[in-house]
């Protein structure tokens, strides 16, 4: 097996690129192809403050790495979700990196800033752990971004995550998702800009990137992903990417050149009723939003 570029001894191959690499073309291989999402999706301009959403995992660190590389002003955002052992863990990997290339992170504790953590906030609202994890989430991200004066919310969503997540709205039909499922949604009132640099690069590839570069992740899954629908979906493409090589590509690429404009329209309605959070000021349909009743809910005794 030989490098495409340089013939070498290649450390990894891409089947749905038909292609090996040694381990500096691979990095550049990382590089060229978040710099081609960026610049073909418009996420980014020179000289954007990015705001990125780290969890400790391969993708988020390796986003980080690669915003930090390719000459972005990138501030690291950790969200303290109380989850036993895999906070504590994740919390550390995210710092040592972010130490070890200078960067600087912010951190927001949900106990400390809003009163509960997800194993035992979800309980007590009777909601799924990862339901009341993602929506707080997003709060804490869209808040912070604002009130730092970023110019972007940057995620680590890889092709393996945007291609099941495609598969499980497509099953169920599910369009006013599919109108939001873009590599970039651009700000609004209350919202900052969202963008998914890593829509390019499969799972493996991320875990190889940190391997080589040395960055140590947390490679457990989070302990309240058990039964999570997406788990089933990405096994079900692994399985279809495994007899043709290039589907999960194929899917999502398609879907975004083909299809996902038939779906903005539903997308854009909802976004016309919105109005501020009688609480916090954030943007939301009812009087208070989402976050704030999921916080009164978490913390009454
Ligand atoms: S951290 Fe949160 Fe995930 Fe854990 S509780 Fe679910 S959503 S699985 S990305
Ligand atoms: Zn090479
Ligand atoms: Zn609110």
């Amino acid at each position: 097996m030989k490098c495409r570029v340089c013939r070498e001894p290649a450390v990894i191959d891409i089947r749905r690129h038909n292609a090996n690499f040694c381990a500096e073309h691979f990095l550049r291989h990382c590089r060229d192809q978040v710099q081609k999402a960026i610049e073909g999706h418009g996420m980014l301009t020179e000289g954007d403050r990015v705001l990125v959403a780290v969890s400790g995992g391969k993708d988020s660190l390796a986003l980080w790495d690669l915003l930090l590389d390719l000459g972005y002003d990138a501030d690291g955002l950790y969200i303290g979700l109380g989850i036993g052992e895999y906070s504590d863990e994740s919390g550390r990997c995210t710092r040592a990196f972010a130490e070890r290339r200078g960067a600087r992170l912010v951190e927001v504790d949900l106990r400390t800033e809003y009163g509960f953590d997800i194993p035992s906030g979800s309980r007590a609202a009777r909601r799924a752990p990862c339901s009341a994890c993602g929506l707080s989430k997003r709060h804490v991200f869209d808040r912070a971004a604002l009130d730092g004066g970023y110019d972007a919310v940057a995620t680590g969503h890889n092709l393996d995550d945007e291609a099941a997540v495609l598969l499980g709205n497509v099953l169920r039909w599910q369009t006013e998702y599919l109108g939001r499922q873009q590599p970039v949604l651009e700000a609004r009132p209350g919202f900052p800009r969202k963008v998914k640099p890593l829509v390019r690069l499969g799972e493996r590839e991320m875990a190889a990137y940190c391997v080589l570069r040395g960055i140590d992740y947390i490679v457990e899954e989070c302990p309240m992903a058990a039964g999570n629908r997406h788990i089933g979906y990405k096994e079900a493409l692994n399985a279809i990417e495994e007899r043709s090589p290039g589907s999960k590509h194929a899917f999502y690429f398609g879907f975004l050149e083909r299809a996902a404009d038939r779906f903005t329209a539903e997308a854009e309605q909802d976004r016309d009723e919105l109005r501020p959070c009688a609480t916090c000021g954030a943007p939301t349909p009812g009087e208070e939003c989402a976050f704030c009743r999921l916080v009164a809910r978490a913390t009454r005794d």
